[in-house]
């Protein structure tokens, strides 16, 4: 990976921590209502997904403000709609866990735990009849993986040789609930495996899921049909702001927390690519300014028209009778 590439994984990573321990600030002052779910620890998986899957359509679950603000949206935007405001992304209408902007071929952030898997099929498959090679990927979590509309989309995904990836976001917990308690094996790639290719890789390490997601990438591109990524991660936090994370013990988060994904970058730069302290104090402030103006213009944005209350709720109806 070249130097200018790793140090805009690193600002995008830093950035999305800032912007996660801001929004968590302001969740706890009043300004963020509904939930809130953080990225924090994950920041190193989400982004360089982000940046590895440059073209194609994503789809993804209700921890997205890191992956949102990876893909190219504005912070200011982001951090707007977590506040509720009608200049946010979604228009004040999503929220947290409805990050949406097509501009950016970016279909959420789904409250609906799996609900993005199978509109992800949806989407590869029309992609395959239009004939575009760009591809699709759905994030979601391991919890995900025991739904049935997961074993539906990869029976379906790989029956059609459609060019999807799977990326799944194993960070060992279902809210509160270990992954081996309800699922049979601590590794979900088990249940694409007679399906399809399977891949595994470390989720706290940015430059190994860059490059994991770029090789399934070109799977997916070359006609081999869909690609099950398995990142092994760690989140910090409880599964939302409200979950006090009493589940798991100080010594599983002293484990978790010593892989730290930024940090990890952050020596990669000192001692591979030449950059100096200064220049990382640089890109910290930069993102720690940026953070501040967009809370600020998410503090100061007006809230959506009550009289709008009902607009963007239901498709318009359209007349498809044929004369
Ligand atoms: C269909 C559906 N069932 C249940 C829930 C409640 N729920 C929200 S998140 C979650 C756990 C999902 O597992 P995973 O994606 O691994 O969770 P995370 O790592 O984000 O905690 C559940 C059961 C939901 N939102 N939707
Ligand atoms: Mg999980």
């Amino acid at each position: 990976m070249n130097k200018l590439l790793a140090e805009e994984i690193y600002y995008d990573m830093v950035l999305g921590r800032t912007f996660e321990l801001a929004a968590k600030e302001h969740y706890m002052g009043g300004d963020i209502a509904g939930f809130l779910h953080l990225d924090i620890g994950q920041e190193g998986f989400s982004v360089a997904a982000m940046k590895a899957f440059d073209k194609g359509d994503v789809f993804t679950t209700y921890r997205e403000h890191v992956m949102a603000i990876a893909r190219g949206m504005d912070p200011k935007d982001v951090m707007a709609e977590l506040f509720g405001k009608a200049a946010g992304i979604s228009r004040g209408r999503g929220g947290s866990m409805h990050l949406f902007d097509p501009s950016h071929f970016f279909y959420g952030g789904d409250a609906i735990v799996g609900g993005q898997i199978p509109n992800a099929v949806g989407c590869a498959y029309a992609r395959k009849y239009q004939g575009r090679e760009d591809g699709v990927m759905v994030v979601f979590g391991d919890g995900a993986t025991n739904g049935g509309a997961f074993f539906e989309s990869i029976n379906n995904a790989s029956t059609q040789k459609l060019p999807l990836l799977f990326l799944c976001e194993n960070n060992g917990y279902a809210i509160g609930t270990k992954i081996t308690r309800v699922a049979p094996f601590e590794k979900q790639a088990k249940k694409a495996e007679p399906y399809m290719i399977t891949r595994e890789v470390d989720g706290m390490d940015a430059l190994a899921v860059y490059e994991s997601v770029r090789e399934a990438q070109s799977l997916i591109q070359d006609g081999h049909g869909p690609v099950f990524l398995e990142a092994m991660t760690c989140r910090y936090e409880g599964h939302s702001v409200a979950d006090a994370n009493t589940y798991r013990s100080k010594e599983e988060m002293q484990i978790c927390k010593g892989k730290d994904s930024i940090d990890r970058m952050e020596q990669l730069l000192l001692s591979q690519y030449g950059i100096t302290p200064d220049a990382i104090k640089t890109i910290q402030k930069r993102a720690q300014n940026c953070v501040d103006e967009a809370v600020a213009f998410a503090a100061s944005a007006v809230e959506p028209e009550l009289a709008e209350l009902y607009e963007d709720i239901f498709a318009e109806r359209k007349n498809h009778a044929v004369s």
